[in-house]
C-alpha cells in the first residue's frame, strides 16, 4: 500500500476514516482511490442490514447491538440510511442523540447518510461506505434502512445478513410485508416485545413463513430500549452463514473503476431484415464479419462509446440458432469492458460465480470470459479486457 491516507486508515486513525467516508459520499476521486487501495483487505466484516417499518425501533436496536458487539471486543460501523422522502431532520437528530454515548469510543463508527439527489446515488454511496468500513477492518457493519415499500435502497443487495424488524400491532401488515421483504430476511426480530400483541405478530409471522418453502429463519424477541434479547440476536447473527454474494459485492467498486458497456449482443433471425431498422435510427454498420468458430455472422453498429452487435446464425448448429429456438430473437448477451480481466475473474471465482470459460482470445484478439446468467440477473455476461 503506497497511499498514506489508506495506511492511516489501516492503522485505525478514526479521523482519516471519517474523512474518507465523507469523500466517498461526495464521489471524491482521491477518496475512491483510497477505497481501491484498500481492496486487498475486502471481505473481513459481517455486513448486516437492519430493516423494517418506520418507528419499529431499528435505531434503538442497533444502538444496543453495537454495545453488545463492543462488549465482545469487536469493532462496528453503523450506517443509517435516510432517503430524502422521509428526512424531517428529526429521525437523524434522534439517532445522533441516542448514539452520542458511543462517541468517545473509537471502536464504533457512526454515520447518517441522506440522499444525494441523484437516482441510486444513496444506494451507491452506502454500498461504498460499507465497503470502506469493511476494508478499514471493522468487524461488523450495521446498516439501518426503512423497508417495506420505501425501497430507495435494496438492503439485500448489500447486506450478507438481513434482519427484518417487526413490531406488535402490525396485524395483517405482516402479510403485506411478506410480498416485499420476507424473502430477504435471514433473521426476524419482534421488537417492542414489552408491548401487547407480540404473540399475535409472531403467530402471523409463522403463518406467513409456513406458506413459504424452505427452512424458517430464526425469530427473536427483543425490547431494544432495555437491551433484552439483543445478546441472542447477536448470537444469531454470528451463527448465520454470510451469503457468498456479499463478497462479490464488496468488490464491485474496484471492478467498476473503469467498467464500461462495450456492446449489447442481439440474436436475430436475419441481419438483412434487422439492420435497416437500426439504420433508420441513424446508426451505421461499422464492421461485418463471420466468426467461423462460433458459426455466427456479426454486424457491429457503433452507438456513442458502445456498440450494438447483431448476431445471425451462419449454420443450423450455431449457438445462436439454439438460442433463437429456445428463447426467440432478442438480447443475447451484455458485454462489459473491465480494466483488469484477470483480477475480475479471480474475484468472481472467489465469490463462487459461475464462469463459462477460461479467459480466451476472441475476434479482433481481445480477451474475454463469459459469466453464467444465473449470477447476473438473467443475462449472459461477457467480460472483456480493456485494451491497454
Ligand atoms: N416500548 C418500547 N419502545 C421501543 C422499543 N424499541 C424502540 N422503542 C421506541 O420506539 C420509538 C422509535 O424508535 P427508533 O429506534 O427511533 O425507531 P426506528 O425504527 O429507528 O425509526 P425510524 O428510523 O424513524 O424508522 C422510540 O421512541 C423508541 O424509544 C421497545 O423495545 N419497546
Ligand atoms: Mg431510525
Amino acid at each position: 500500500m503506497r497511499n498514506a491516507w489508506a495506511l492511516r486508515i489501516r492503522d485505525g486513525d478514526a479521523r482519516a476514516l471519517a474523512r474518507a467516508a465523507t469523500g466517498i459520499e461526495n464521489r471524491d476521486r482521491e477518496a475512491l482511490d483510497v477505497l481501491r487501495e484498500l481492496a486487498p483487505f475486502a471481505g473481513h466484516a459481517r455486513i448486516v442490514g437492519i430493516t423494517g417499518p418506520p418507528g419499529a425501533g431499528k435505531s434503538t436496536l442497533i444502538d444496543s447491538l453495537a454495545a453488545a458487539i463492543r462488549e465482545r471486543k469487536k469493532t462496528v460501523a453503523v450506517l443509517a440510511v435516510d432517503p430524502s422522502s422521509r428526512v424531517t431532520g428529526g429521525a437523524i437528530l434522534g439517532d445522533r442523540i441516542r448514539m452520542q454515548q458511543h462517541h468517545a469510543d473509537p471502536g464504533i463508527f457512526i454515520r447518517s447518510m441522506a440522499t444525494r439527489g441523484e437516482a441510486g446515488g444513496l444506494a451507491r454511496a452506502t454500498a461504498d461506505v460499507a465497503r470502506l468500513m469493511d476494508r478499514a477492518g471493522k468487524d461488523y457493519v450495521l446498516i439501518e434502512t426503512v423497508g417495506a415499500g420505501q425501497d430507495e435502497i435494496d438492503i439485500s443487495e448489500l447486506a450478507q445478513i438481513t434482519v427484518v424488524v417487526l413490531v406488535p400491532g402490525m396485524g395483517d401488515d405482516v402479510q403485506v410485508i411478506k410480498a416485499g421483504i420476507m424473502e430477504i430476511a435471514s433473521i426476524f426480530v419482534i421488537n417492542k416485545a414489552d408491548q401487547p400483541g407480540a404473540d399475535r405478530v409472531e403467530q402471523e409471522l409463522h403463518a406467513a413463513l409456513g406458506l413459504a418453502s424452505g427452512t424458517e429463519p430464526p425469530v427473536i424477541r427483543t425490547v431494544a430500549t432495555e437491551g433484552s434479547g439483543v445478546a441472542e440476536l447477536l448470537d444469531a447473527i454470528e451463527k448465520e452463514e454470510p451469503e457468498k454474494t456479499g463478497a462479490l459485492r464488496s468488490c464491485a467498486s474496484d471492478l467498476r473503476a473503469g467498467v464500461a458497456i462495450d456492446h449489447l449482443g442481439i440474436a436475430v433471425e436475419s441481419l438483412a431484415t434487422t439492420i435497416p431498422f437500426y439504420e433508420s435510427l441513424g446508426l451505421q454498420v461499422g464492421r461485418r464479419e463471420t466468426v467461423t468458430s462460433e458459426k455466427v455472422n456479426v454486424a457491429m453498429l457503433p452507438a456513442a462509446d458502445a456498440r450494438i452487435e447483431l448476431l445471425e446464425p451462419s449454420a443450423p448448429d450455431s449457438p445462436i440458432s439454439h438460442f433463437l429456438t429456445k428463447r426467440g430473437p432478442g438480447l443475447h448477451h451484455l458485454a462489459l469492458r473491465v480494466p483488469d480481466l484477470n483480477a475480475a475473474v479471480e474475484q468472481l471465482r472467489t465469490s463462487g460465480v459461475r464462469l463459462l470459460n477460461e479467459p480466451r482470445a476472441g475476434a479482433g484478439g481481445h480477451i474475454y470470459v463469459f459469466v453464467h446468467p444465473a449470477s447476473t440477473g438473467g443475462v449472459l455476461l461477457e467480460l472483456i479486457q480493456e485494451s491497454k
